[in-house]
């Protein structure tokens, strides 16, 4: 009977410590879940993109220098329908007015200035971001990047 009662104390102070213990590891898990969610600000959940303007250039055998313009990175990969910030930093080249294949958005990068470029394209596919003043070869180019969007 002795041996039953201790058996029986012994068995409920078990379960009280794995109450306490599931109600601890319960309380941080919730408190570091609140902590990821409410301590970043809204604007922090907009993904950024940086690019810069570069220049390529070298010299030909015969002394004559070529040289090319490009966005840098080159590609960047979004996906459909998500807001996304694209900053671009103006650094090797003059002025860069550029537009973006399939959607109404265009805009110009100067040498040391940011422009900032709001992006939301809702159908999946290969978006060009070209530079009117460096399309091709023949104009120093291809000032091309690719936005593909997923
Ligand atoms: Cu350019």
């Amino acid at each position: 009977m002795k041996l039953l009662v201790f058996t029986k104390e012994t068995l409920l102070f078990f379960i009280a410590i794995g109450v306490m213990l599931a109600s601890i590891s319960a309380w941080f898990m919730l408190k570091a879940g609140d902590v990821a969610v409410f301590n970043q600000p809204a604007s922090k959940n907009v993904p950024e993109f940086h690019m810069v303007t570069a220049e390529f250039k070298t010299k030909m055998k015969n002394g004559k220098e070529i040289e090319v313009y490009r966005w840098n990175p080159g590609t960047i990969v979004i996906n459909h329908g998500e807001k996304v910030k694209l900053y671009i930093s103006g650094i090797n080249g003059g002025d860069h007015p550029f537009y973006i294949e399939g959607t109404d958005i265009k805009g110009i990068v100067k040498k040391g200035e940011e422009t900032v470029v709001p992006l939301q394209i809702n159908k999946p596919g290969t978006y060009q971001l070209v530079c009117e003043a460096h399309a091709d070869r023949q104009h120093n180019g291809p000032m091309i990047a690719y936005i593909v969007v997923n």
